[in-house]
Formats: structure tokens, C-alpha cells, sequence
């Protein structure tokens, strides 16, 4: 009997020794393999076959550690030294790699970004063609890299903050698809420099507040380029910096482990029972992983020698992690010399073979164009020297890009313009051209909100006037009792149902856990959003006045604006940004900057409902698509009466579609918002004076009247006028653009056409204020007036 056991536990040592041997043995082919692609990958840049290289060399014992625990499930929200964790991982390969570095535009190669990000910049997919989501609960998930610094932390405080949402809030429990009890950890990387940025310390703060899910690995090798640790944080140890913020017995908070990242065991040590504890228990942590190198420096856009001493240079050496890992193999007798030399040297040719594999798929559709335009060319090269010289260059062109093979064909046309067989290759290719380089920017397919069938809101013949507020109010009432996955939150929206009420009694209702507050924190607010949304869920996220917009605006323009464009249609972030704005009182609670919002926001649709009936119906139309909004109710409209629809959830607005809302012939006026009551009041001023406008309602800046109404409101009455209280030069001017360049109205003028808009500086306080910073009725008059008389 003892002698069964003995040999039973002599049997299961041997079995786990050589698991974990293993274990280690395959770890360290892929930190070989992964060093080996940051060297080639540097080349291919130096020698012009890839345009810029940023690689994770020296990082890659830390990142096979962290990968080891990374689950089906998971998510990752990282930055652009990751590729060792992405090997590690399984989720990319080499071949793939090499691929994304030569811009490669076939997603089946890049498939991260279709060769529309720089390299390392990673993402998986999460939604297949038809816009419906994958089961993201069995799959591995990054959520697709941006490269501002630290602009992966509000991203990865929302997807951390869904599994607290999947886990507490009844109604999702059964989406299982989506995740598995909210089991899920997001894993966030970032540079120890960009721990500096005030995103890193917001989206901290906020996870050691609502105790999610968020592992932070930051990967410090003592340098943001050329500036050094003791220029970016405060100690010069971000562990130090942050240990107020330890969670202790009985607090909130976060926990927070140091690492070396030369050192494989003790990182695997402290990691794996860190990150079953974070499943268990959603308490947030920190990995500050300290003694990192980089042996090639920050990219390929300079040398380290540069800004480091020889003293420097001499440690990294020493430290660099894989010599490390090499050593400690040999010290503890995992592996002999001998393996380990020929796992080198077969992740050297694997590499070379991933990298030649890639450019061979990436260069022959353009080698097929280069052949077949040469082709073309011949019968028009003999008779014309140019033509002659563009064919041979482009056929010595060793290294052709997309754009050497229209640069011919146009040089071509140039000089025989009837040369029909060339000009219909030329369309060709640029129709091809445009689908890889220039769609995407919006939902196309079953999911686009342009695809949303209209429904026209219906009244009861006894329906009730009701103030703005209460129509909204209404409206979310049914939403949230009909639709599980809405969530709503951000400054006082929870327990006072917002600063105007549209939210008012619906916490008590539908549970905290749904409706609730949130920190004074604009950007991570939006964090929150992206992260819900990517995982499959609807939030509708406050902010709380259109002037505080700015504070979140640069998740919403980097990250939101680009998620459809960045992975060539892979993920989608269908949040509803909701806030209110335009004219009210001081310069702060009145502000209307619509040019900046729709120039830094194409890729989210931005309404500009003229009261809350129209909001409403907006609300019903995103919702039942997978694009970005954002809504703008009048701050000045929740206490005008409106008419209470019956149909609340059903009626949708069409984005892009303006209304007329008064029908006329003289001038046709063109607005928005809050400023349309203003219109509508001159309006009947210029009645008495016989002068009969047409008023038309944008309805939507983003998309903008993509039917033309405007320019047939114009060929009726040849005079135009444009009117909102942005700054001069703001939206009055982009829609100026947009109808008389676009849709050509400067044909039907017979009169200037002007803009009206507010001064060009902030609005000053009360009424007065108002009344002589932004259009006003008498401003509207005049103007109409003089082009009456012009
Ligand atoms: C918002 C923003 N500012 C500046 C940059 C330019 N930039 C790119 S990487 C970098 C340094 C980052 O250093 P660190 O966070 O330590 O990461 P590392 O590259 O060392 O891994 C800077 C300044 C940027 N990408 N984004």
C-alpha cells in the first residue's frame, strides 16, 4: 500500500514537474520569438518596407507571465507594447505582426486594423457582419488599441466596470453569451510615463470607488521617450505615488503589488492569486512591474544612446529579461544549453519565415496592378515617351505602393485622354481603393442608424401638455421597464434623477445598479460608456452641462469616433452621450460650441433636438442601431409645454433629414436648437411685414441633410440665411459648406447668403448678456430684412 502511494506521489511530482517545464520551455520560445520580431521589425523600417515600428522588446517576460492568466472571457485594454502578450495568448500571430507593420489593407491578414492603425496597435473582433454581437464570454478580447498615452484607461475602467454590471444587475444575468457572472477581468497596460497623464489618475480613483475589475499592469523601463522617472511622477515610483490608495480592511481602494520584470517566477507567483482574488472579489489592482529595459529604444524614430548614460546602457544589459530567464532556466536545471540554443535559433528562422510569409501576401495584389497597368500602358508607351518612362519606373519600382499605380494611370490619361480600357481601370481601382482606405466610418450594413425605418410620433386626440422634462421622463420610464441592457448614469442623475428631472423616481424604480450617480469626472464617465457598450450593453451616459463636454471629448474623439474606422468594422461602441446646452445664463451654462464638437466628433452622429418630443424620438433611432451618439436637449426646453406622444418607445427621428418647420417663399432660414424659438419669434415679426420665411429644423448636425431639403427650400426662395449660436466661423459655416458647395446651392442664390451666430466670445451673464452675445429676434429680423432689400 505505502509503496502504491510513494509511487503515486513520485509520479504526480514528475507529471507536474514536467508540466511546469514545459510550461516555462514554451514561455520561453515565445519571449525568443517575440525579441526576434522586434529586431526584424525594426529593420523592415530602416531598410523602407514599413513606415514607422514600435516593439515590446524587453517587456516579454512580464507579459508571458501576465498572459498565462489571461481567460476566455477576459478583456484587454492595452497600449502598443503588447505584441508578447498577444503571442502568448494565442490571439496574434507573428505572420499577422508583420503584416499590420506593412499596412497590409486585408483584414484577413491584418486583423487588427486592416492596415489602418500603425503597428502593435491590437484589437479581436467582437461583432461578426451583420453587427450582432459575438459570444464574447468564450472568446479572448482586446479592445482596439488608440496610441494618445494613458487613453486606454477610461476604456479599460468600463469594460472592468460591465462584469460589475453582469454580475449585479438581475436582468443580465442571463446573458451568458455576453459574460460568465462578470467573471471578467480587463487587463490595462500602460507605460510607467503615461501614468502622468491626468486619465490614468481619474480612471484609478474611479476603480477604487466602484471596485471593479481592473488589472494594471504598468510596464515601467524608466523613461517616456527621452524624459526620465524623475520628471513624470512624484518619488519616482508610481507604487509609492499611489499607496493612499490601497484598499485596507473595512475601505474601498485598490491593491497594489511591485514586480521586477526580469523576474519570470515571482512575477507568475504574485499574479495568478492576485488575479483569481480580482475574480472573486472585483477589487482592482495594481502591477507596478519595475527594472524593465529596452534594448532597441522607444521606436524606430530615434536611439536611445541618445538620452541614456553608458552606465545606463550597460545595466540594461545585464537586467534584460531574458537573459535573465535564461539564467535562472540553467540555475534551476529546467533545461540544458543545448535546448535552449536551438529554441533560439528556431524562433530566429520562424520569424523570418512569419515576416517573408507576410510581405509575400502584402505585395502580390499590388504586384497584380503593377502587372496589368504596365500592360495597359504598352499600347500607348511606344508612341509617347512619358508614358514610356512611367511604365518602366513603376515596373523597377521594387517596393510599389498603391498610390505608384494610380500616379501612372494618371499620367496616362494625362496624355491620352481617350485612352477608355486605362480610365475604367483607373475607376476601378479607386473604387477599391476607397473600400479599404476610406469606409467604415459609421455602421454600413443592418445596424447603421441611417437604416432605422422613420416612425412618426401619434397624440390621443385628449393627449397632455406636459412639461419638456416629463416627456423625457416618461419616455425613460418605459425604456428602462422594457429594455434590460439601457444603463444611465453620471453627475446627479441617479438619486435626484438629474439636474432637470428627466431621470426623476426612476432610480427608486429600476434599481441602482441601473440609474445611478457618478464622480465629477466627465472623461471616465465616458470610460464607463465605452466599456458597456463594447461588451454589448446600452449605456446612455450624462453629461451634465454641453460646456463640460470638453472634459470628455477626447475619449469620445479618439476612442469612440474611430472603433468602427480603427478595426474595419470589428467593434462597435454604441453609446448615447446625453447632455444638454445652448442658450441659458453665464459663460459657462450657456455655451453652444457646436463647430468644435462636430469637427472633432465624425464617426458619432450629433443631434440637436429643437425640443424633447424630438430627443425622444433620436433616443428610439440610436438605440435601435449600433452607432455613436451624442444628443444636445436645449437647456432653456424642459419646462416649455409639450404635447405628450402616445407612442413614446416607438417613434424614431431620421438622422439627416431637417424638418420644415414653417412653410414660406422669401428666405429660407436654416437653424437648430434652441435658437429656432428665436427664429420663430422673428418670424412673426416679418409676417407683419409681409416677408414670408421658410424655417427649416436641422434636426441633426451629424449626419447632415443627406436628402438635400435645404437646397430645394433654396431653389423656391434664392435667398438663404444660416443661423445657431456658435461662434462665427463655427457650425453656421459648416453648413454654409455643406449647401452651397455640397448640394450646390450657390446656383439658386439671388441675394448673399449669411450667417447668423453669437459673438465671437463667450456669452456674458444674464439676460442682457445674452440678449447682446448671441441672435437674437431683432438680429434675426434685420438680417432677413436686408436681404429683402438687397
Ligand atoms: C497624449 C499623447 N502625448 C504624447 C504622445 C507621444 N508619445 C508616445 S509614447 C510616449 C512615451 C510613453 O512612455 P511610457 O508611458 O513610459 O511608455 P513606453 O513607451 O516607455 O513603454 C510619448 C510621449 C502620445 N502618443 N500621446
Amino acid at each position: 500500500m505505502e509503496n502504491t502511494t510513494n509511487n503515486d506521489t513520485a509520479l504526480q511530482d514528475k507529471f507536474s514537474f514536467d508540466t511546469f517545464r514545459n510550461a516555462v520551455m514554451a514561455d520561453y520560445k515565445i519571449v525568443c520569438q517575440s525579441r526576434e520580431t522586434s529586431l526584424l521589425g525594426r529593420k523592415e523600417v530602416l531598410t523602407g518596407k514599413a513606415k514607422f515600428g514600435i516593439f515590446g522588446d524587453g517587456q516579454e517576460v512580464a507579459q508571458v507571465a501576465m498572459a498565462k492568466f489571461f481567460k476566455p472571457g477576459d478583456f484587454r485594454s492595452g497600449y502598443y507594447r503588447d505584441q508578447t502578450f498577444m503571442f502568448s495568448t494565442g490571439i496574434a500571430t507573428i505572420e499577422q505582426f508583420f503584416s499590420q507593420l506593412y499596412a497590409d489593407p486585408n483584414v484577413e491578414h491584418d486583423p487588427f486594423s486592416a492596415g489602418r492603425q500603425m503597428n502593435a496597435h491590437f484589437a479581436t473582433k467582437m461583432v461578426n457582419e451583420n453587427g450582432d454581437w459575438l459570444p464574447l464570454a468564450t472568446l479572448k478580447n482586446v479592445s482596439s488599441d488608440i496610441a494618445p498615452t494613458a487613453g486606454q484607461m477610461p476604456r479599460g475602467l468600463g469594460l472592468a466596470f460591465a462584469s460589475k454590471a453582469f454580475r449585479k444587475i438581475e436582468g443580465l444575468q442571463n446573458l451568458t453569451e455576453l459574460s460568465t457572472n462578470g467573471n471578467e477581468i480587463c487587463f490595462c497596460t500602460i507605460g510607467d510615463s503615461s501614468t502622468s497623464e491626468g486619465h490614468f489618475w481619474e480612471t484609478i480613483n474611479a476603480a477604487g470607488v466602484l471596485q471593479v475589475p481592473l488589472a494594471v499592469f504598468v510596464w515601467d523601463n524608466g523613461y517616456g521617450i527621452s524624459v526620465p522617472k524623475k520628471f513624470q511622477t512624484t518619488k519616482s515610483s508610481i507604487s509609492d505615488a499611489l499607496s493612499g490608495f490601497q484598499k485596507q480592511e473595512g475601505t474601498n481602494g485598490v491593491d497594489i503589488y511591485k514586480l521586477k520584470g526580469w523576474d519570470y517566477a515571482g512575477m507568475c507567483e504574485v499574479i495568478e492569486p492576485a488575479l483569481q482574488k480580482m475574480r472573486d472579489t472585483h477589487i482592482p489592482a495594481i502591477f507596478h512591474v519595475e527594472e524593465m529595459t529596452q534594448p532597441q529604444g522607444h521606436s524606430t524614430s530615434g536611439s536611445h544612446e541618445r538620452y541614456k548614460s553608458a552606465e545606463r546602457l550597460e545595466w540594461e544589459k545585464e537586467w534584460d529579461c531574458i537573459k535573465q530567464m535564461r539564467e535562472w532556466v540553467l540555475e534551476n536545471a529546467l533545461a540544458e544549453e543545448e535546448e535552449l540554443i536551438k529554441i533560439e535559433e528556431d524562433a530566429k528562422e520562424f520569424v523570418k519565415q512569419s515576416k517573408l510569409a507576410a510581405w509575400d501576401k502584402y505585395s502580390a495584389p499590388i504586384q497584380q496592378q503593377v502587372t496589368k497597368t504596365v500592360e495597359l500602358l504598352a499600347n500607348y508607351a511606344q508612341t509617347n515617351t512619358t508614358i514610356q518612362q512611367t511604365s518602366t519606373t513603376l515596373q523597377n519600382n521594387k517596393e510599389p505602393l498603391r498610390r505608384d499605380v494610380l500616379k501612372a494611370l494618371a499620367i496616362t490619361l494625362d496624355n491620352v485622354p481617350t485612352a477608355t480600357d486605362v480610365k475604367e481601370y483607373e475607376q476601378q481601382l479607386k473604387a477599391a481603393n476607397k473600400k479599404l482606405y476610406n469606409t467604415m466610418l459609421y455602421n454600413e450594413g443592418e445596424k447603421s442608424a441611417l437604416k432605422v425605418a422613420e416612425i412618426k410620433a401619434y397624440y390621443a386626440d385628449d393627449a397632455p401638455m406636459v412639461n419638456g422634462f416629463e416627456v423625457l421622463n416618461n419616455y425613460f420610464d418605459k425604456l428602462f421597464e422594457t429594455n434590460n441592457k439601457v444603463i444611465a448614469f453620471g453627475e446627479d442623475l441617479g438619486h435626484i434623477g438629474d439636474v432637470n428631472q428627466g431621470f426623476s423616481g426612476l432610480q427608486e424604480k429600476y434599481g441602482k445598479r441601473r440609474i445611478f450617480d457618478t464622480g465629477i469626472r466627465e472623461l471616465t464617465i465616458m470610460g464607463q460608456a465605452i466599456g458597456l457598450a463594447l461588451r454589448g450593453l446600452r449605456p446612455i451616459a450624462e453629461i451634465q452641462y454641453l460646456d463640460y463636454l470638453l472634459y470628455g471629448l477626447q475619449p469620445l474623439s479618439d476612442d469612440v469616433c474611430t472603433t468602427h474606422f480603427r478595426t474595419a468594422g470589428q467593434q462597435s461602441c454604441p453609446l448615447i452621450v446625453r447632455t444638454r446646452g445652448h442658450r441659458l445664463e453665464g459663460i459657462w451654462h450657456s455655451g453652444s460650441p457646436m463647430g468644435m464638437i462636430i469637427n472633432a466628433l465624425r464617426g458619432m452622429y450629433v443631434c440637436v433636438p429643437r425640443n424633447m418630443t424630438q430627443a425622444v424620438g433620436m433616443y428610439n433611432t440610436l438605440l435601435q442601431s449600433n452607432d455613436p451618439g451624442l444628443i444636445i436637449e436645449c437647456l432653456n426646453g424642459y419646462r416649455l409645454k409639450e404635447k405628450l406622444p402616445s407612442n413614446l418607445l416607438a417613434y424614431t427621428v431620421p438622422l439627416g433629414v431637417p424638418e420644415i418647420v414653417h412653410e414660406g417663399t422669401d428666405v429660407t432660414i436654416v437653424t437648430y436648437g434652441s435658437t429656432l424659438r428665436i427664429v420663430q419669434d422673428a418670424l412673426a415679426i416679418l409676417n407683419n411685414s409681409n416677408i414670408n420665411c421658410e424655417l427649416l429644423d436641422v434636426q441633426t448636425l451629424l449626419p447632415f441633410d443627406i436628402n438635400h431639403t435645404i437646397v430645394n427650400s433654396l431653389q423656391k426662395t434664392n435667398r438663404i440665411l444660416f443661423v445657431d449660436e456658435d461662434v462665427p466661423s463655427g457650425a453656421a459655416a459648416y453648413m454654409f459648406n455643406k449647401v452651397m458647395e455640397e448640394q450646390g446651392g450657390y446656383k439658386y442664390l439671388d441675394v448673399a447668403p449669411r450667417t447668423l451666430t453669437a459673438h465671437a466670445h463667450r456669452p456674458s451673464y444674464g439676460s442682457d448678456g445674452d440678449y447682446f452675445s448671441k441672435p437674437n429676434v431683432e438680429d434675426v429680423v434685420r438680417v432677413v430684412k436686408e436681404m429683402m432689400a438687397e
